[in-house]
């Protein structure tokens, strides 16, 4: 269903010697660690590949409310009522800074949303799976804000300028949403049985599609060399899945929950969990469209790009009227 919107790189990462001055004179200036703003001059592959990433990732914030906004009329108390719609709102400001964050690339927010609509352009794969109860919006906060972060942090020094700076805001907000999430769970794991076997089944099912967040193993990631070599990525993805795993098992623990992989077990001499891989035939599936809320997730963004066309609309006409006036 998926092909990229704007194919980015495909062939191998050149060296400094491969590279025209201009190229060369760009990586070193990558390399030294200075920032990159959007009037100055890039490779194209480069601002391509930030489109991609930036406007995959806006969508996904955008995308990420649904699941949680199926929550908001049903939270069990005022309190976490208030404080989900707080989350899902913050989640929707993620969205604009990053269209925001792209357009400074050359491309317009309708021509994103666009590709979405049309399966030309990908959101995270974790969005295509439904919350069925209260504790898995513990365990989206838990573990997809968790995740979430830990892929973010290292961005909030990558070499884009207004990428980079987006970042700061929202890993602040992430934080937040994280211990949020963890909060919940702490409540349903020392609540009644029935709670903490929610809370468990949560886990059992988010377990897998999170550690499928960080993207295909660093062999199967097409895009990982490049975009490190541009600092467009800070690390590779078995990088952070593994350090994602190693912070969130003693979580699980301090839970009193069981993750459900019977190979998680500390590795001393790695000084790190070893941990098996998820199901990679379940997450090209999802990517292909074929998850269990593909469908719904994107007809729900088609059905309310649709219903806003009367608010765009009504606004084109009133910049078009004032237009003249403004001229005289
Ligand atoms: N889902 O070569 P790589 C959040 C695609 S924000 C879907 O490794 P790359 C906040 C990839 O696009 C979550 N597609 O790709 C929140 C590429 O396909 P393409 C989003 C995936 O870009 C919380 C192909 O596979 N975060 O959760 C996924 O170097 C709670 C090959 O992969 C970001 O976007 C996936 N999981 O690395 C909101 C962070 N993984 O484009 C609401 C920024 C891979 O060629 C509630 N993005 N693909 O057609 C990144 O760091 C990177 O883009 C990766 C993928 C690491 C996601």
């Amino acid at each position: 269903m998926y092909a990229q919107m704007v194919k980015s790189t495909g062939s191998a990462v050149k060296s400094l010697h491969e590279m025209t001055p201009q190229e060369r004179a760009f990586q070193e200036r990558v390399d030294a660690g200075e920032r990159i703003e959007p009037k100055e001059w890039m490779p194209e592959g480069y601002r391509k590949t930030l489109i991609r990433q930036i406007g995959q990732h806006a969508h996904s914030e955008i995308v990420g409310q649904l699941p949680e906004g199926n929550w908001i009329t049903r939270a069990p108390t005022l309190e976490r009522k208030a404080i989900l719609l707080a989350k899902v709102q913050d989640e929707a400001g993620h969205g604009l800074y990053l269209y925001c964050a792209a357009e400074t690339l050359g491309v317009s927010r309708d021509e994103l949303y666009e590709a979405l609509h049309e399966g030309r352009m990908k959101y995270s794969s974790i969005f295509n799976y439904p919350t069925l109860t209260w504790a898995d919006i513990g365990a989206v906060g838990w573990l997809v804000d968790g995740a979430a972060i830990m892929n973010q942090v290292p961005l909030q020094r990558c070499s884009y300028g207004p990428y980079a700076r987006a970042m700061v805001r929202i890993c602040k907000e992430e934080s937040f949403h994280q211990r949020q999430g963890f909060d919940i769970m702490m409540k349903m794991a020392n609540g009644t049985p029935e709670q903490k076997e929610m809370a468990q089944d949560a886990l059992n099912r988010f377990w897998g599609p999170s550690l499928m967040m960080f993207g295909p193993s660093d062999e199967h990631s097409v895009h990982s060399a490049q975009s490190m070599a541009w600092k467009i990525k800070m690390n590779g993805n078995d990088e952070l899945r593994q350090k994602f795993v190693d912070l969130t098992a003693p979580q699980a623990e301090f839970l009193g929950l069981t993750i459900p992989d019977p190979d998680l077990k500390w590795n001393e001499e790695r000084g790190h969990y070893d941990y098996s891989e998820p199901d990679w035939d379940e997450f090209f599936e999802v990517l292909r469209g074929n998850g269990p809320c593909n469908k719904e997730r994107l007809g729900a963004r088609i059905e309310a790009w649709d219903d806003g066309a009367w608010v765009r609309e009504g606004l084109m006409a009133n910049a078009a009227k004032r237009r003249p006036m403004a001229a005289e």
